[in-house]
């Protein structure tokens, strides 16, 4: 009996796939939506060279070290919507996922993460919808970032949509954390011993990466001084 319902399953997932990935690729709608998508990830990463652009004048060094955008695949999407048992359909990713576009900005210091995240907040045409600070509080494996969903609008030539985005702010220590932390994380063929042994290593790491953190802010700020 199992083996039968693991058949039914794998095969309700086959038509799921096939309806989904046909939409995706000749369907307007989604393709419309994924450019949306495109255009709102263009206008926040505006805003964030606007706000470097401005710090640098003022305060002769860059509070942004570099920024990465990512618009999420459809595999990804359809994973996802998998994962919460939700309807594979155009509005159920528009209106249920918030993290289709998403833009990482990598900070060199604590402080540039929250006067970067501080004033796009600000702004009156950005609306705040989620914030996870998981720098003021880490996760359990040491991960640290600031996350925030917000909402901003794009102006086509006919309306005026408003479109989600995910922001991550991080710093440079955090972002090399993270980026070996996915490694293993995504790595499919790893021993679970070794896994284990190098998750301890890594929260380990996780507290050197903030104690290097606080100490390089620490000396800016007497260099400022
Ligand atoms: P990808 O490929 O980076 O997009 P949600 O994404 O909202 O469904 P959750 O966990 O509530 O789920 O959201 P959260 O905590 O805001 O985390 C979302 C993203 O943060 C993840 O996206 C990762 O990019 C990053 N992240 C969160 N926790 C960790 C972690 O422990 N280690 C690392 N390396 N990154 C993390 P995705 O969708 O997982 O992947």
């Amino acid at each position: 009996m199992p083996y039968l319902l693991k058949y039914i399953k794998k095969q309700i997932m086959k038509i799921e796939d096939a309806i989904f990935g046909r939409f995706h690729k000749r369907i307007e709608p989604m393709q419309k939506l994924m450019s949306f998508y495109k255009c709102a990830l263009m206008e926040v990463e505006t805003k964030f060279k606007v706000l470097n652009e401005e710090f640098s004048f003022l305060h002769e060094r860059n509070p942004i070290d570099s920024i990465k955008t990512r618009i999420k695949s459809v595999d990804s999407i359809r994973k996802k919507l998998r994962q919460r048992h939700l309807t594979l359909s155009v509005n159920s990713v528009e209106k249920n996922l918030y993290d289709i576009a998403g833009i990482r900005i990598i900070c060199p210091f604590i402080n540039d993460i929250y006067i970067l995240a501080d004033c796009l907040i600000g702004q009156d045409d950005i609306t705040l919808f989620e914030k996870k600070d998981y720098i003021a509080n880490p996760k359990k494996n040491g991960y640290r970032s600031l996350h925030l969903i917000v909402e901003i609008p794009i102006f086509l030539q006919n309306e005026k949509r408003y479109v989600k985005v995910e922001v991550q702010l991080r710093t440079i220590a955090m972002e090399f954390w993270a980026n070996l932390e996915h490694r293993i994380r995504y790595k499919k063929d790893i021993d679970k011993k070794l896994a284990n042994e190098l998750a301890i290593e890594l929260t380990d790491c996780a507290e050197m990466s903030k104690m290097l953190d606080l100490k390089m802010q620490n000396i800016n700020k007497r260099i400022d001084k």
